[in-house]
This record gives C-alpha cells, sequence and structure tokens, in this order.
C-alpha cells in the first residue's frame, strides 16, 4: 500500500520514519508513505501558500494552486488506480474502525492536512473524493490526524504487527471493548489478579473475559452495545450471576 501526505510541515511525520509499528512496516516494505509539501510548488520568493479569506475574518486560508500541485505529485506517485484523496478537517465524516479496515485494501490513500484556518473549497471540489474527520474536538492542523489514521490503517496490514492475528483479536474488530488485563505480580498493594486467569481453566477463563467484555461494554459504551446482535451465549452469560469475581 502507498499512503502520501500533502503538508506544509512535513518534519513532522519523521516520527512515522523513525518510531514502532509504522516504522517497521516502512523498513519491511509493507507500506510506502511519502510526504509531499504545497510549498516546494509555489514559485514567488516567499513559497505562499495562503491568503486572506475573501468576505473577510480572521487567519489565513490556504489557497489552490500549490495544493493541487502537490496533489499532482501525490498522484504521480501512488500511481494507482485505485486511489482516494481525503482531505483531512473538523466538517468531514467521522471515521470509525470500520472504514479503517475498508482503507487498508485499497493500493493507494493520499491525505491533505491543512493549516490555518482551512483550504480553498474550491479545492475540495477539484481535488478531493472525501473529507474525514478523527473525531468532535480540535485540532491545530491536520497534521496529527493524518498521523492518526495511517497508524490505524498501518497495523492493520497483514504482518504489520510481528504477532499475526492480533489484529483479528482488537475490540472493535469483536464489536466489544476489551476485558481487564492482568500481568505479574499477582498483588499490588493488595490487588489481587482474578482468581479464574490462574485457574489454568481455558474455557472458565474464556467465559470470563466475554463476560467482562459485554459488561464494560455495555456501562462505557451503551451506544456500541445498544447495536449489538447478541448471541444466546453472549446473552446467557450478561445476564448470569459471577462466579469467578
Ligand atoms: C478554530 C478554527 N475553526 C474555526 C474558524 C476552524 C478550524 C480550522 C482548522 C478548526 C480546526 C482546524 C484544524 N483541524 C484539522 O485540520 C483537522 C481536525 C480537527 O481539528 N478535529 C478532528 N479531526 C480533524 S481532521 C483535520
Amino acid at each position: 500500500m502507498k499512503i502520501a501526505v500533502v503538508s506544509i510541515l512535513p518534519e513532522m511525520f519523521s516520527i512515522m520514519f523513525d518510531y514502532g509499528v509504522s516504522s517497521r512496516a516502512i523498513k519491511r516494505g509493507l507500506v510506502k508513505l511519502a510526504v509531499f509539501n504545497p510549498r516546494d510548488f509555489t514559485r514567488d520568493l516567499h513559497r505562499t501558500v495562503d491568503s486572506r479569506p475573501y468576505g473577510g475574518g480572521p487567519g489565513m486560508i490556504m489557497t489552490v494552486e500549490p495544493l493541487k500541485k502537490a496533489v499532482a505529485a501525490a498522484r504521480n506517485w501512488v500511481s494507482e488506480s485505485d486511489t482516494l484523496v481525503v482531505y483531512l478537517s473538523p466538517q468531514g465524516h467521522v471515521l470509525r474502525h470500520s472504514e479503517m479496515k475498508k482503507s487498508v485494501k485499497r493500493q493507494g490513500l493520499i491525505m491533505v492536512a491543512g493549516r490555518f484556518e482551512g483550504v480553498d473549497e474550491r479545492f475540495i471540489r477539484l481535488e478531493v473524493d472525501e473529507e474525514w474527520s478523527i473525531g468532535d474536538y480540535i485540532l491545530s492542523g491536520g497534521e496529527l490526524a493524518a498521523m492518526v489514521v495511517s497508524d490505524a490503517i498501518i497495523r492493520l496490514i497483514p504482518g504489520a504487527l510481528g504477532h499475526e492475528d492480533a489484529a483479528a483479536q482488537d475490540s472493535f474488530s469483536s464489536g466489544l471493548l476489551e476485558h481487564p488485563q492482568y500481568a505479574r505480580p499477582t498483588d499490588v498493594e493488595g490487588l489481587k489478579v482474578p482468581e479464574v486467569l490462574l485457574s489454568g481453566d481455558h474455557d472458565r477463563i474464556r467465559n470470563w473475559r466475554l463476560r467482562q467484555a459485554l459488561i464494560r461494554t455495555r456501562s462505557r459504551r451503551p451506544d456500541i452495545f445498544a447495536s449489538l446482535s447478541l448471541n444466546e451465549e453472549q446473552r446467557d452469560l450478561i445476564g448470569m450471576e459471577n462466579n469467578d469475581r
């Protein structure tokens, strides 16, 4: 898969090349990542990429030409017919895990990260297929959003996590939040590991974990819980008294 980002702050993306899952996936050749800077496609002395908004108001707007040329360079680098061009913005469709799973199947993705107060609407009309948001809060630019989306997609590429099926076991893949986890030691300031997890009884452990996942989802994310269609076992587990504490 090839991911191209259009950004006037390309250095921010060095984190993706240098650290963690994304860095390893790039080194293994599982994903190719490149950043295209609209300033490199300007011709004036000051490499201007922004202008005052018509109609007045605070701040600056990114102008069409440098963005269009950067997207053209990105399209040329990606060179895949199956490429989506996305503008990251607070006005976009709020992403969920299901959309990350759809995106990882593509050969190419171009994400445009805005700065200042946003981009000229005609750039969106001319070049952008979809507008995406990462959540209902305000960032100071699209770069961190592009990295969030890239990270969420890259870890779904087969082989990116090393331990092969970890992504398949994720919370959200099952549709449930995750059960609580414990590691050494068995007692932390009097807080004990639930006895069932030390029992070696894998059926009991599985049932306990599934029940915890169901209870957590119901109490913390009633919106997700309401949309689930539980099977008979899951309905039984959540209705049951917990004998495993
Ligand atoms: C406070 C400024 N806003 C009113 C004029 C407009 C505004 C412009 C640019 C608000 C935020 C931004 C920068 N945000 C993004 O580029 C962005 C974003 C976000 O802020 N929240 C959630 N998802 C995203 S994706 C891109």
